[in-house]
């Protein structure tokens, strides 16, 4: 389906819940807002509902404070607008507000999406869902206001780690270069992102560093974080996602693993990133999880070791 096929799907419809994935990053934020402020511009009545909160390197964004964890009481909606999420399970527990009399608008950029919507715009060439908004945007005429502009960026800018991804087309510098123009500054959202660290995550980092390792042909490399340290450093999980940047810079790895203990007993969240030769999306999807070519993760029950030595022997059989 394309972008056409969304705007006839939206225009039906006067309520929407918009929702995003548990853990929400930069692009799943950043383009619920932007739509959020398109639909509300189109006078259509909007919640934002989401299971987890927005990280704090996000609250910046204006709109940030109008996504709610729990649905208003009054509020009925006809339509459910899911962004950036694989499949349905990702939305958590906004799934219990779904019923069968809600029609599914499914817009997305992971190659492992399960087409869940009764419309689907699914397109995995694109660096993020971000672009996807943008192009909805233009579809409806609409001008792009500053703070439209700024939360787009946001997404944009975050899922292609700053514009060097392989997932970075001209496209998206051309949709970047629109975005200045509204008045958008990289650097100063540049600033508030990456150069917003606590002392606590700063210090995750460096104990996160002493794991560090690197397969004997140099292709893989994986760290790890482990509940102890997180006690340690008194640092938050949601600090975590950047770490595995580090095991990935190393000249030569062609893939990068972290793994983190999570609260829950014996469950191990694993990451991959991929420079480009090797699809991580298959990897993760070898023990249930998915993602893009690129970037990819799962959860694996059982102790960090032995989900270590599993998971290290299938990287190692696509990078050799
Ligand atoms: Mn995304």
């Amino acid at each position: 389906m394309s972008v056409k096929t969304i705007k006839a799907a939206i225009k039906k419809f006067d309520r929407f819940l918009i929702s995003s994935h548990i853990n929400p990053e930069g692009d799943s934020i950043g383009s619920q807002i932007a739509v959020a402020s398109l639909l509300r511009r189109l006078k259509k009545d909007v919640v934002i509902l989401n299971e987890s909160p927005v990280p704090h390197t996000l609250r910046f964004i204006e709109g940030a404070d109008n996504i709610l964890k729990e649905i208003p009481r009054d509020f009925r909606f006809q339509a459910g607008l899911i962004l950036d999420c694989p499949d349905m399970t990702r939305i958590g527990n906004v799934s219990e507000h779904i019923t069968e009399d809600n029609v599914l608008i499914n817009i997305d950029h992971h190659i492992s999406n399960e087409n869940f919507g009764r419309f689907n715009w699914v397109d995995g060439n694109v660096s993020s869902v971000g672009e996807m908004i943008f192009d909805l945007f233009k579809a409806f005429r609409l001008k792009i206001g500053y703070n439209e502009a700024v939360a787009l960026y946001v997404a944009i800018m975050t899922d292609t780690g700053s514009f060097k991804y392989t997932n970075t087309t001209s496209k998206t510098h051309r949709i970047a270069s629109e975005l200045i123009d509204v008045g958008v500054k990289p650097y100063e959202i540049y600033g508030r992102i990456y150069e917003a660290n606590s002392l606590q995550d700063t210090n995750l980092l460096g104990e996160a560093l002493h794991t560090l390792k690197v397969t004997e042909n140099g292709k893989v490399s994986w760290l790890w974080v482990t509940k102890e340290m997180l006690k340690k450093t008194k640092a938050s999980l949601e600090g975590t996602e950047e770490i595995i940047n580090f095991a990935r810079s190393i000249e030569g790895v062609e893939i990068a693993i972290l793994f983190r203990e999570t609260g829950t007993e014996d469950k191990i969240k694993v990451s991959f990133r991929s420079k480009g030769k090797a699809d991580v999306n298959k990897l993760a999807s070898f023990f249930n999880g998915g993602g893009h070519a690129t970037a990819s993760g799962c959860t694996v029950f059982g102790k960090i070791e032995e989900v270590e030595k599993k998971v290290l022997e299938k990287a190692q059989g696509m990078a050799k």
